[in-house]
């Protein structure tokens, strides 16, 4: 059973679906700036037109009520409101269509959760260093206020950064994400480092003008998979485990909810690594300045994003050269128990996912934890009749029905990803995450409701009526 004002929630993020790339005097976003370049997205795709929810959000709020949803995460695009990325100049007409998709929702009794960034900075603001300049977290903490005062009338809970870990890492390290960075071994580590500031200005400028008046909660996603030791009886492989986690969940997660720092563990190893490739600055990892406000405690959730699950072996470097596999020294290992079976890299694990929460509890002082992503999407050709994904939907809410109930983690939402197919970064429109299924063939970009979509619905209202 769920407690009665459970969060049954969907999510999007503004690339993902808008489209109107240039719209009303939009600004470009990184991610525009990447995928028109060639050879970075599957098909050489774009989300200049996506779902056209810019256009056709009214169609996106039809599926939001056929769900039978109380919340609706999705992102603002950062460069629609502010088209070179600072408050001077601010575009009404975005602000114009934040405001309807707000109001919309809570005219159907629909709470919105608001994320901040998810992955598409101002190309003006890479121009002028991206996340690797210390002042875009700064830019941020404005660009936050101003959502804040503009939307915090009625948004109540808000997510500063989507995934960090992705953003670092996807786009500063291995470059398939925008910017496309390749500079590994040390700039994921100073893009995650002012993430973080960013996040924790933008959590205390919350706390000090906004949360008196406007009464929300504030927080940033964090990413992780559920991992174990390849054998659990092996003790290279249990150090391993603890390495690959401090290295992923801990290196947000661990700052924020226990100490102000990073885990010991990520520190050491990245020290270490240095010390035996001979490199001459002390640390790659970045340290926390006493004379800004700690990170420590911004956070008024957990919100996390799950999706798969992991064996965890040491190895997986790369040769002499510096990155953070390297430092990490923990590598995947694919076990048969947990088979690839969706993307690339999606093994379907529901009790995976009890197990990360239950961590989370002991880990983190018992947080109330918003899921704000979790799904599954298939491989081969669209099925309509998705059988495998609502089977999906249903096996992982009972898990999270055990974690409150038999683990007494205080999970207080699960937001379903995602509303809607949508473009799916590298991947392009291969991969489909929807609850929705979307004709990108058609111009009016038809939703057609997926069984998954379908059984997630009856789930929402079997809960809702307290069965
Ligand atoms: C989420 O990230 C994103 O927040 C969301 O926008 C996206 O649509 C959703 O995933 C589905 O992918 O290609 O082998 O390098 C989830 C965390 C981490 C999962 C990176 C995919 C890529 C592995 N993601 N991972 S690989």
């Amino acid at each position: 059973m769920f407690p009665r004002d459970f969060a049954w929630g969907a999510g999007t993020a503004a690339y993902q679906i808008e489209g109107g790339w240039q719209a009303d005097s939009k600004g470009p976003s990184i991610w525009d700036t990447f995928c028109h370049e060639k050879g970075k997205v599957f098909g050489d795709q774009n989300g200049d037109v996506a779902c056209n929810s810019y256009e056709l959000w009214e169609k996106d709020l039809e599926c939001i009520r056929k769900l039978g949803l109380t919340h609706y995460r999705f992102s603002l695009s950062w460069s629609r409101l502010l088209p070179e990325g600072t408050t001077r100049h601010v575009n009404q007409k975005g602000v114009q269509y934040y405001n309807k998709v707000i109001d919309d929702l809570l005219a159907c009794n629909v709470s919105p959760m608001v994320t901040l960034y998810h992955f598409d900075l101002p190309q003006a603001l890479q121009d002028q260093g991206g996340w690797k300049s210390p002042s875009t977290a700064s830019l941020f903490d404005s660009y936050a206020k101003f959502c804040f005062q503009t939307f915090g009338d009625r948004v109540k809970l808000w997510i500063t950064i989507n995934e960090p870990y992705v953003c670092a890492k996807l786009g500063h390290e291995d470059g398939i994400h925008a910017p496309g960075l390749k500079e590994p071994g040390t700039t994921a580590y100073l893009v995650g480092h002012n993430m973080l500031r960013a996040h924790a200005m933008a959590w205390q400028s919350y706390d000090s003008l906004y949360r008196s008046k406007q009464g929300g909660q504030v927080s940033l996603a964090i990413n992780s998979d559920w991992v174990e030791p390849f054998s659990t009886d092996c003790n290279e492989d249990i150090a391993a485990t603890e390495r690959y986690l401090a290295f992923s969940l801990g290196w947000f997660a661990w700052p924020v909810f226990v100490t102000g720092d990073y885990p010991e563990i990520m520190r050491s190893a990245i020290d270490a690594q240095s010390r035996k490739l001979g490199h001459k600055d002390s640390s790659r990892l970045p340290s926390f300045s006493k004379d800004e406000p700690s990170v420590l405690g911004t956070a008024d959730f957990f919100a996390l994003n799950y999706y798969t699950s992991r064996k965890v072996k040491p190895g997986g470097g790369c040769g002499r050269m510096m990155c953070m596999k390297s430092d990490r020294d923990a590598a995947e290992v694919l076990d048969p128990s947990w088979p690839i079976c969706g993307v690339s890299w999606l093994a379907v694990v529901p009790d995976g996912l009890r197990k990360l929460l239950k961590y989370i509890k002991d880990t983190f002082n018992n947080p109330t934890v918003y899921i704000t992503e979790n799904g599954f999407s298939q491989l081969g050709p669209v099925e309509i009749e998705d059988v495998q994904r609502a089977e999906f939907y249903k096996d992982t809410i009972l898990k999270v029905a055990e974690a409150i109930q038999e683990d007494g983690v205080r999970v207080r939402g699960y937001f379903a990803w995602s509303l809607l197919d949508n473009f799916e970064w590298a991947d392009g429109f291969s991969v489909r995450f929807g609850l929705f299924h979307v004709d990108f063939a058609d111009e009016m970009r038809s939703r057609t409701v997926y069984r998954s979509g379908q059984e997630y619905a009856k789930m929402i209202l079997k809960h809702k009526l307290g069965k």
